[in-house]
């Protein structure tokens, strides 16, 4: 080891954090100082990386879990000769500069996954690991072993603070992902002070509990941190958690160790006075020490060569095993097969849509070897699981269902992770009520447009008798409400199928599929291209005779419930399918005029919230919609006592 290189290394990341904090005078330098070495040690020793392809399928994963401490991640991308130069760093935290306030997947070569949410990043690392066990079982041969790398996190106390790092450790400890590497930036200090305000936990004892190796050490000592990251390494069974103890914000003479150092720039005299302290010429703003440049030019030529024998090992393996080369390359593509035969419905065939999901799941995971997928202990009511494809666990890591246990936040964190890894297509599954347990993992599945698909089940008030706790009125709304989230509500069987399609196609974003618990009956659809007419957010399932004196706009289980009362009713009555919102109020006017003649009137049918749905109306009185709780009863009672019934929509009409 070069500790002199590594000394240089962790000055420049000092230097190159305060600098750049206080230029944005916005930031923090408090966690890139105090790590300095930890990240050093990290991208200069035990990495194994190629930063000329930071896409690189089998190179080492680390997460900085502690998002804000983005400039160390930078720094450190930069040092270690990723495309990310210095006049990027210069630019921290401006407008279209590579170095966004925290990571963002996408933006950044080299930047694994979005990070700030603390916690986010943790229970991604754990998605990543396990995608690293499956794919290694699949592939890897007795003769030539092509993944087989390790993922790393630095988390800090807020991260360790939150739910979801618990929920995502406990199941990392259970399912013995002994790949993980966490490390802990044992600080003591998050924003409000020291940590001691709320958090007294035994950290050490917590994770051990949780089945993880637990070791202590000194985050300035890089003999210590080396060899307590072998012990990790050589800990195959349980993932390990190393607390390092460190100081916020080091080689500040007068903030470090406060809480002042967290998130706010030192300010100039303070950035005077430390690098006076750590010996970087005064008047060299953005300092990166020779030592260091030349230290990571050394590391190139080795990494390069791991890089080349990898592809040497990979080309040796194609050729040894084609038809898992065949198999590899129908994982690392995605699309649907041409040739896919999917489940068969027609007019009258009823069925509850969550069903059909099952169903349709359960082709494509024949069709689909990549599919992953599993629920938060709801799979036989999420129709989630995949029959003959085996459960993941620490026994059968080729298995390709998740038992994520009752864990919906971490759910949403994992399913990222493996799809962050790559060479996965994953999917999770719970009540639609429980989404906003995983909300914030949806939310940024959403900013890094993963291709995550959504299995919502029990979709409305008609579930019944759970009562108001668990039937979901504001959830479409609030998913429609996340930018880049498709969020599907199919009406029937046959939509369902078609719902699964357009998820399936969506490589850039994650879908939500919202799915009823109740039977719905397939109608006959009006437009003969309603499938395709689907992919713009709607369709036409019934017309009528001249001008629509209504325009019914129905969703989900409504539209069998709105083709009731337009016949009933006895009017010139339109139904159209709305499968999609946003998508159709983002088509152009042409586009929605042809559904919904300017002159017609428009009444909105939803068993849900009536937010999202104002602009299509002319009279707010003209959204049938549910704007207040459900209540304990079965599913019809509980829609005749809130007053949802057909004959209340006939009347309406
Ligand atoms: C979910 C979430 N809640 C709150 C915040 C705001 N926040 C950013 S950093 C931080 C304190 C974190 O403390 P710690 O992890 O110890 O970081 P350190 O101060 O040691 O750098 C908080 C509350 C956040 N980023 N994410
Ligand atoms: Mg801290």
């Amino acid at each position: 080891m070069n500790t002199d290189g590594l000394i240089a290394s962790a000055l420049s990341v000092r230097a190159l954090s305060m600098d750049a904090v206080q230029a944005a005078n916005s930031g923090h330098p408090g966690l890139p100082m105090g790590c300095a070495e930890i990240g050093s040690l990290m991208y200069g020793e035990i990495l194994k990386h190629a930063p000329h392809d930071p896409e690189w399928i089998d190179r080492d994963r680390f997460v900085l879990s502690a998002g804000h401490g983005s400039m160390l991640l930078y720094s450190l991308l930069h040092l270690s000769g990723y495309d990310l130069s210095l006049d990027e760093i210069k630019k921290f935290r401006q407008i279209g500069s590579k170095c966004a306030g925290h990571p963002e997947y996408g933006l950044t070569p080299g930047v694994e996954t979005t990070t700030g949410p603390l916690g986010a990043g943790f229970s991604n690392a754990v998605g990543m690991a396990i995608a690293e066990t499956h794919l290694a079982e699949i592939f890897n041969t007795k003769q030539h072993t092509i993944i087989d790398h390790y993922t790393y996190a630095l988390a800090g106390d807020g991260c360790l603070m939150e739910g979801i790092s618990s929920e995502a450790a406990s199941l990392a400890g259970h399912l013995g992902l002994g790949k993980l590497i966490v490390l802990y930036d044992s600080n003591s200090i998050s924003i409000e002070g020291s940590t001691g305000l709320a958090f007294s936990e035994n950290v050490a004892d917590r994770f051990k509990a949780y089945g993880w190796q637990v070791l202590k050490g000194d985050a300035y000592d890089f003999q210590q941190m080396s060899q307590l990251i072998q012990k990790a390494q050589a800990e195959t069974k349980k993932p390990s958690l190393i607390i390092l103890t460190s100081i916020i914000g080091k080689g500040s003479p007068n903030k470090a160790g406060t809480h002042g150092v967290h998130g706010a720039p030192l300010g100039e005299e303070e950035v005077l006075a430390s690098r006076r302290e750590l010996g970087i010429p005064e008047d060299q703003a953005f300092f990166v020490h020779p030592e260091a440049r030349n230290y990571f030019k050394q590391k190139q030529p080795l990494w390069r060569q791991q890089y080349v024998e990898w592809e040497e090992t990979f080309k040796a393996w194609s050729n040894a095993n084609p038809d898992l080369k065949t198999k590899w390359d129908t994982y690392m593509q995605p699309g649907l097969p041409q040739d896919m035969a999917f489940p068969d419905f027609g007019p009258g065939d009823a069925e509850a849509t969550r069903k059909v999901s099952g169903a349709v799941l359960q082709k494509l995971a024949d069709a689909l070897p990549n599919l992953v997928g599993g629920s938060a202990d709801l799979a036989p009511s999420n129709n989630s699981e995949l029959k003959n494809y085996g459960h993941y666990s620490r026994e059968d890591r080729g298995g390709r269902n998740y038992h994520f246990g009752v864990r919906e936040h971490a759910m949403g964190g994992i399913t990222n992770g493996i799809s962050l890894h790559g060479g996965l297509r994953p999917y999770a599954a719970t009540f639609l009520v429980f989404s906003d347990y995983m909300r914030p993992a949806i939310r940024l599945a959403a900013l890094m447009k993963l291709p995550v698909i959504y299995i919502f089940t029990h979709d409305s008030i008609y579930i019944g008798e759970d009562g108001p706790t668990h039937q979901p009125v504001e959830h479409l709304s609030a998913l429609r409400s996340i930018p880049g989230l498709t969020v599907l509500r199919p009406g029937d069987p046959e939509e369902t199928v078609e719902a699964w399609k357009i998820a399936m196609e969506n490589q850039t974003g994650p879908t939500a599929l919202v799915l009823t618990r109740q039977n719905v009956t397939t109608y006959s659809k009006a437009d003969q291209n309603w499938n395709r007419s689907m992919r713009k957010g709607a369709y036409l399932v019934k017309d009528c005779k001249g001008t629509p004196e209504t325009v019914l706009l129905a969703t989900g289980s409504e539209i069998g419930m709105a083709l009731e009362a337009a016949e009933k009713s006895g009017k010139r009555v339109r139904v159209i399918s709305i499968a999609d919102l946003n998508t159709f109020l983002n088509q152009d006017t042409g586009e929605r005029e042809a559904l919904i003649p300017s002159g017609s009137r428009v009444v909105v049918v939803e068993a849900g919230i009536s937010a999202g749905w104002g602009t299509l109306v002319r009279d707010q009185k003209d959204l049938f919609t549910i704007n207040r709780f459900g209540e304990s009863g079965p599913g019809n009672d509980v829609a005749a006592q809130l007053g949802f019934t057909v004959e209340r929509l006939v009347e309406i009409i």
